[in-house]
């Protein structure tokens, strides 16, 4: 693809923000405050607004239930679009209460799931109120110990409860499954992997999809393959992005391994998963780093990964590939990879009124100091508060 019609297409690339990365975050270690903290959804709404402004590539905000719980969420909807953006995919939470430690849609105690399966409905309530469409699920259900519970009565369990929201959705509405091979559970979890992840979304429906959060995988998983088999079969719905070195770190995406996410975007090129209503979001956590600045990094990243992706040659490397140029082809893909993109990115951002560099923008325009003058008083808003 020649420059012109990459920036054509990364015109169309919308890359959504967390609520909860604007919150204080941390490890079990030590939670370090930020000045200018959020201290509700509203103000977290504004933060997310100064990405999409400097980026132009952020037009929507996840929400985390109960984290961002509002008496209207139709003000907050409105609160979103006075500042440009819109409230996005609705995530579900069932693993911060006293009565889900031993699981919760898969416990082995109804009551219990009956509280988780209501939360998952009326989350979906929320979706009506929002025009949200879809409903990310992640499930902390698992196991710490052999023997501890029936792992083919939690799948039961399991799809029981995804069988009564998936019932609960209206025509334009989705469900997507979030899987994770290990924490808060350690020798079993219930959604470990996509290949669980996408069995229970076959059974259930052309609404059900899943998940990939590149968190989520043993070291060395080849989470380009699972893409392109996801997509091949029309089941991949979303993306959180972050980045890990050792566990589920939630780090800067393509921090770590930008070579990763050129791999993964090429992959979504590829299958035509840049058209194919998937959502791209950050999960990210920013414990030591500014958190807005923190987020336009990510931004950018990921649409850096993507244009290097877009650059990439496919008839030649098609021509290679067909004539079993082994090296050939892999030369086509790094040509691509090694490519600086950002003068491209620049001129894409003037060319739609931004200034080139979104990271000086923001320094330069003030908000970080305005934020920590003006909120002092009430309590941050927190990863888990
Ligand atoms: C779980 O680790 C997870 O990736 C899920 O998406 C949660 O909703 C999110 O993190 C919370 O940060
Ligand atoms: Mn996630």
């Amino acid at each position: 693809m020649d420059a012109p019609l990459v920036k054509a297409a990364l015109r169309g690339l919308s890359i959504e923000v967390p609520s909860w990365a604007y919150g204080n975050s941390g490890t079990r270690f030590k939670v370090f405050g930020q000045p200018g903290v959020p201290r509700d959804p509203f103000e977290k709404i504004a933060d997310a607004a100064e990405v999409h402004r400097y980026t132009g590539a952020a037009p929507t905000v996840s929400l985390h239930l109960p984290w961002d719980e509002v008496d209207d969420y139709a003000e907050l909807a409105a609160h979103a679009a006075e500042r440009g953006v819109a409230i996005g995919v609705i995530n579900s939470n069932t693993f911060q209460d006293d009565d889900y430690m031993l699981g919760s849609v898969c416990h082995p105690t109804a009551a219990v799931r009956r509280k988780a399966i209501d939360h998952l409905l009326e989350c979906v309530d929320v979706m009506d109120a929002t025009g949200s469409r879809d409903l990310k699920l992640w499930f902390a259900d698992g196991l710490n110990y052999p023997g501890q519970d029936d792992l083919r009565a939690r799948q039961d369990r399991l799809a029981e409860a995804l069988d009564e929201v998936y019932a609960r959705l209206g025509d334009e509405q989705r469900m997507i499954l979030e899987y994770k091979f290990f924490e808060p559970a350690f020798y079993a979890t219930d959604v470990p992997d996509w290949g669980t992840a996408y069995a229970h979304t076959l059974r259930l429906g052309p609404k059900a999809k899943v998940v990939v959060d590149t968190g989520h995988h043993a070291p060395g998983t080849n989470i380009e393959f699972i893409v392109a088999f996801l997509l091949r079969e029309g089941r991949l719905g979303a993306f959180d992005f972050n980045s890990r070195f050792y566990a589920d770190d939630d780090l800067i995406a393509g921090a770590a391994d930008p070579f990763q996410l050129f791999r993964i975007m090429h992959e979504v090129a590829q299958g035509g998963g840049l058209d194919a209503g998937v959502n791209f979001m950050l999960d990210q956590c920013h414990n030591i780093e500014p958190k807005i600045p923190g987020q336009i990094r990510s931004v950018m990243n990921v649409q850096e990964a993507t244009a290097k992706a877009l650059l990439v040659d496919t008839d030649a490397l098609r021509a290679a590939q067909a004539a079993g140029e082994v090296l050939g082809a892999n030369a086509v893909l790094m040509d691509a990879y090694n490519t600086d993109v950002r003068p491209l990115l620049a001129e894409l951002r003037e060319e739609q009124g931004l200034e080139p560099d979104p990271m000086r923008a923001f320094a330069d325009s003030g908000y970080a100091e305005k934020i920590a003058l003006e909120r002092v008083g009430g309590a941050q808003a927190g990863w888990g508060a």
